[in-house]
């Protein structure tokens, strides 16, 4: 009997593949398109199990949706630019190129060694610069409509990677990378304006109905939008040559419960009150602001709130009270107006701090039983309520009042209804070496100059000299800063900033519908009917940075008139990652599996359907080494039993008629069409785990049969041919193979997905006969399949067996399957 050698099969399908290009799309063909795209990879190393699942799922996908008669596109790329490469070019003395093309290689070949289909003929690499090019278009275009822009500002700063990070790079206040506490530092930088399409972007995750909910409250989020009120408070020190300070609120409701105001270290107002401030206090001021300028803090974030009294005071407008300001630690500058009125009786930063410093408390909301007392609060409350101590609008409810307070403020000129974001513009610049340069020329005549798009691309150059100080290469690159400027001729220099990977990242899939286009970054026409992908695949981690910004590029595009979809990604499935000893893989943690081993053991369909079985693919799991043996397991016995019976079923037909079967051919029969049935449903809801289980079940009734007559031979052949098809999609190597085997010609995939007959799915009902004691009672119908456990319950129901048994206890059950049930007593 022939061996199940996974080696030798594999190489030969993964040649047929390419060889025959199964997996090549002619682009013209969008009648029955379908773009499943999983996230292209940063070449970093070679890929770990973990990684594996993402494009074994996504190859799942492909395989299916092709056999379903789409035109099915699947292509791979690699987002090549970036820090790593360029920290190895430093250690390694490797040039980022060299390093970068060495790990594609890898990637490469285990992608292929897993058997992914993916179409190599639109393979795009970030790092060239027939790609960049584009890349750098997109930033100039930004730049024509004044959505790149360079601004002085305090930035995060990550000493450690010596750059500057965008503020989604910043997790709780340390870098996304290495973990290093974030500073900020003021520097001149290029922004995009991602917040022109604040509202857009938060608009339209109402589009996005197949988006995993947790990432659409991500984004939301992250956008942050709140509704509120700016009041404006009139400062009453005329020496600060400043006439009034505003502040940004949710609860303009709360306005008569202000008992002191706060600005942020960095407010303007600070260098003011410095100013004229007496020495003590401005040495007391300059220490403070000194000390939390540089701190990364966001709203929400737990700190000790510390602050400080700034010696003025400012008019609450709403009732003319005069009330101290302070500086402190928990007042963002770059959110709102930099400055917050300070409500503590409703606010529990608020409250804390005004504990802490014993400033008043006054509340002027009560909750419904008004238990309310300032003596005893132990807490802010913020809930809703009924005004108090709030003048003409007492006895208010709270919602209405902010209505009604805010129309009075706008009326009267002391404050105006506002919608603020917490979304910032996304800041790009680089101060990196391996990265596309930014098309910017600074003249000294002209100032800043873009490039003009008949000079793209910026050529990186290659030949520089890596030193560990933290400057970007180019800056000592002489031939690449030193430029004439396009405008006037005049010597000028280049900007030796980077962009930002994420810009890369932004567009990509773009690309891939026409990846050696060479006048345009994509054509239009093209990509309006392939887009939107149709199933993009890929982690949680990027729910924020990469799938934003792309959202945010393709609204661009659109109002630009480029494309005429307003969003990329139609369907997102987000996996879960893989744990082993309780840890997220990676290399520092030295909790790595690779696939290779595995492979190189039991075959890439093995691993492949190990992977899809270890639980639902957006959960995460843990890794478990001896479990692969199981899916090896099943399938070796999935090839020895076709090895049993292939010469028997060679050359027969598949049709049998269905009244000649025996009972146990019924059986095989219902299994299978259920089988196609439950597997079709799992993979259309990524329920690959449990279409294993489906099969594994499914095998043990093939396992089991053994035809007793011709017309059962026939009845077996079609069997396999179902099991393999079902399989195809996960386990592609051994069902190629079995499926020349049992005698149908390759590719499997040219085979439409099967479907199933209504009839044989339906639950087959049989009589169950109740006897006591041996003689015939009842009888009543049951599920062919129903257990002992469920027939006797259903016995024990029926009310003549209750009659008759009269609180008698049952002292022992006999149970015939499918047939009757004896009650002993
Ligand atoms: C008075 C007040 C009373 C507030 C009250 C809340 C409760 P979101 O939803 O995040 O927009 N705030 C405004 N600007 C701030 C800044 N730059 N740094 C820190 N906090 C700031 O929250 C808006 C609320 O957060 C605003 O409403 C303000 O506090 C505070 F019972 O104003 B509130
Ligand atoms: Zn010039």
């Amino acid at each position: 009997m022939r061996k199940y050698t996974p080696h030798q099969i594999e190489s030969k399908w993964q040649k047929y593949w390419e060889e025959k290009k199964v997996f090549e799309v002619d682009i013209r063909d969008t009648q029955k398109k379908y773009y499943a795209l999983v996230m292209f990879p940063y070449p970093s190393g070679s890929l770990h199990v973990g990684h594996c699942r993402n494009y074994i799922i996504g190859d799942a996908v492909v395989r299916y949706k092709k056999m379903k008669g789409f035109n099915v596109l699947s292509p791979m790329g690699w987002d090549a630019f970036g820090l790593p490469a360029e920290n190895a070019a430093i250690k390694e003395n490797i040039h980022p190129l060299r390093w970068t093309l060495s790990n594609i290689q890898i990637l490469k070949k285990q992608l292929k060694m897993l058997g992914i289909g993916y179409d190599w003929s639109r393979e795009i690499t970030s790092c060239f610069p027939d790609y960049y090019k584009w890349t750098q278009w997109i930033f100039l275009k930004l730049f024509h409509k004044g959505l790149a822009y360079r601004k002085k500002a305090p930035v995060n700063w990550c000493p450690s990677c010596m750059t500057v990070l965008a503020n989604e790079q910043v997790i709780n206040g340390k870098c996304e990378r290495c973990g290093s506490e974030v500073k900020l530092k003021e520097m001149e930088q290029w922004f995009l304006k991602i917040t022109h399409y604040a509202e857009r972007l938060l608009k339209d995750l109402e589009l996005l109905k197949h988006w995993p909910e947790r990432v659409k409250i991500m984004q939301r989020n992250w956008i942050g939008k709140s509704e509120g009120v700016e009041i404006y408070f009139p400062l009453v020190n005329p020496s600060l040559n400043m006439e009034r300070l505003a502040v940004f609120t949710t609860r303009v409701d709360t306005i008569f419960g202000a008992t002191y105001l706060v600005i942020a270290p960095q407010h303007p107002l600070v260098e003011k009150i410095i100013q004229i401030a007496s020495p003590d206090r401005k040495k007391a001021l300059e220490n403070f602001t000194k000390r939390w300028s540089s701190q990364v803090i966001r709203p929400g974030e737990e700190l000790e709130k510390e602050g400080i009294f700034t010696g003025e005071f400012a008019i609450n407008p709403a009732n003319e009270e005069k009330i101290p300001i302070w500086i402190a630690n928990y007042v963002v500058y770059h959110y709102g107006t930099g400055a917050i009125m300070a409500v503590p009786a409703h606010d529990q930063r608020d409250f804390e701090f005004a504990k802490k410093y014993g400033l008043p408390i006054r509340i002027v909301i009560q909750p419904p039983d008004f238990s309310l007392r300032e003596e005893s609060l132990k807490e802010a409350y913020e809930e809703k309520g009924i005004l108090v101590n709030s003048s003409s609008f007492n006895g208010l409810d709270s919602e209405e009042a902010k209505k009604k307070i805010g129309k009075w403020m706008e009326e009267k000129g002391i404050g105006k209804c506002t919608v603020n974001y917490s979304l910032r513009d996304w800041l790009v610049s680089r101060q990196r070496y391996w990265g596309a340069p930014i098309p910017i020329i600074y003249c000294p005549k002209c100032g800043i100059v873009p490039v003009p798009e008949e000079n793209l691309p910026v050529l990186l150059p290659e030949n520089v000299e890596f030193k560990p100080t933290g400057e970007s290469p180019l800056l000592n690159c002489k031939e690449f800063v030193e430029t004439p400027c396009p405008r006037c001729g005049t010597p000028a220099r280049r900007e030796t900033d980077t962009l930002d990977t994420f810009v890369d990242s932004s567009w990509y899939y773009l690309r891939y519908i026409t990846p050696n286009l060479k006048d345009k970054p994509f054509d239009p026409s093209l990509v309006n009917k392939w887009l939107p992908v149709d199933q993009y695949i890929g982690g949680v981690e990027h729910a924020i940075l990469h799938l934003l910004y792309s959202r945010f590029i393709i609204k661009f595009l659109r109002d630009e008139g480029w494309v005429n979809f307003p969003e990329p990604f139609q369907n997102l499935f987000t996996q879960g990652m893989v744990i082993k000893d309780g840890a997220k893989m990676s290399k520092s943690k030295g909790n790595i599996v690779s696939p290779d081993e595995l492979v190189k053991k039991y075959g890439a369909d093995t691993l492949r359907t190990y992977i899809l079985f270890m639980g639902p693919p957006e959960k995460d799991v843990e890794w478990d080494d001896r479990a692969v043996e199981g899916a090896y397991r099943f399938l070796t016995r999935l090839w020895n039993k076709v090895q049993e019976e292939k010469e028997k079923i060679k050359g027969i037909e598949e049709r049998f008629s269905e009244e000649e079967l025996s009972p146990e051919g019924k059986k095989l029969l219902r299994a299978i069409h259920k089988a196609i049935k439950e597997v079709t449903e799992d993979m259309e809801n990524f329920k690959f785990n449990t279409a294993i289980a489906r099969l594994m079940e499914t095998l043990n009734y093939l396992q089991k049969f053994s035809p007793s007559k011709d017309e059962e031979l026939k009845l077996l052949k079609f069997a396999f041919k179902n099991f393999l098809l079902l399989l195809s999609p996960l386990a592609p190597h051994i069902s190629e193979e079995l499926w020349e085997e049992i005698g149908y010609s390759p590719s499997i995939l040219q085979y439409p997905w099967p479907k199933y007959e209504k009839k044989w799915v339906k639950e087959e009902e049989v009589t169950i006969v109740v006897q006591i004691n041996g003689k015939v009672r009842a009888r009543f119908p049951a599920p062919l399949e129903a257990d002992e456990e469920w027939l006797k319950e259903k016995a024990l129901s029926l009310p003549k067996i209750q009659n008759l048994l009269r609180k008698r206890e049952v002292k022992r059950t006999v149970v015939v399957r499918g047939k009757l049930i004896n009650l002993v007593v």
